[in-house]
């Protein structure tokens, strides 16, 4: 059997099928590269379980064929955190959308980073509120458009990766929908880390961000991300003002920190289960 048939009738629900997305949208890809990244990291299929909140990329959970929670908006890593609590041999990946990350669930990001607990999670960045009609989020680049900022958006966004830093987060990496193969490998990495580990997935929503922003269509836009994409090393040559233009990929920051459920069962002289 060629590999992409092994992959989907192994990891998806094909009955779940068709799925809601528009054409076009990045969640497929983003979703493809977990599943491509979990079978190279060589995990077994009954330890990984893939948690989510709610919006269209967290729909992503219920097409895949692994233990699955589709939480509430905003509380997946909430979730996540008692699940890895209880059971930590479980390889958890976290599918957040921008909005239920750092909106909502910004307050649950913040103190997973400080905990340092062992969760990967995917953030799938289309910079705005794709299920709800196309509001803004805390990532919507300062001047895009947005539902609710018909005249662009005045708020700076958040540097994801810099605020997860800061809380603590011993893993960053940004890759996107357009270079799907580098994303699968950052998702392999943060996997492979011990400890909080952020993987942000930039990807088009072509139904609002896009069309409210005259972006064209996801092919403009896919070529849009890949232009302004540069790798860690290629960013390391630029000067400033050039680098202000571009979205580095890559593996963004990676250090050493105690992990939380190992401290814990260590701390308490607890057995898991
Ligand atoms: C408590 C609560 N508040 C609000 C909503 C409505 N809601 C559903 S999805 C969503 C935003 C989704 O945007 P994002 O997280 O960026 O994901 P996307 O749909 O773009 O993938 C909102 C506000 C909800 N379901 N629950
Ligand atoms: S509204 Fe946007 S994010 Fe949602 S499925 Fe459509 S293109 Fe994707």
């Amino acid at each position: 059997m060629v590999r992409v048939e092994h992959l989907n009738q192994t990891f998806l629900r094909t009955k779940k099928l068709p799925h809601i997305w528009c054409p076009g949208c990045g969640n497929g890809i983003v979703t493809a590269a977990l599943v491509r990244a979990v079978e190279r990291a060589g995990f077994a299929q009954r330890d990984v379980v893939i948690v989510s909140g709610i919006g269209c990329s967290s729909r992503a959970a219920g097409y895949l064929n692994f233990n699955t929670l589709h939480a509430t908006h905003g509380r997946a890593l909430a979730f996540a955190t008692g699940l890895k609590l209880s059971q930590p041999q479980l390889k958890i990946f976290v599918i957040m959308g921008d909005g239920d990350c750092s909106a909502i669930g910004g307050n649950h990001f913040i103190h997973a980073a400080r905990r340092n607990i062992d969760l990967n999670a995917v953030i799938i960045n289309n910079y705005i509120y794709g299920m709800t009609g196309g509001q803004h989020s805390p990532l919507t680049p300062a001047g895009r458009k947005s539902t609710t900022a018909p005249a662009g958006t005045l708020e700076r966004p958040f540097e994801l990766l810099e605020l997860a830093r800061g809380a603590g987060a011993t893993f960053g990496a940004r890759g996107s929908a357009a270079q799907p193969r580098q994303l699968e490998q950052l998702i392999v990495q943060g996997a492979r880390h011990k400890g909080f580990a952020v993987i942000e997935a930039l990807s088009p929503c072509p139904t609002y961000y896009g069309r409210k922003n005259r972006q064209g269509g996801p092919v403009e836009m896919l070529r849009a991300l890949k232009d302004s994409s540069v790798s860690v090393e290629g960013a390391s040559g630029l000067d400033p003002a050039e680098l202000s233009e571009k979205l580095v990929t890559g593996v963004i920051y990676v250090k050493d920190a105690p992990e939380y459920t190992e401290q814990y069962y260590r701390s308490t002289g607890k057995e898991p289960g």
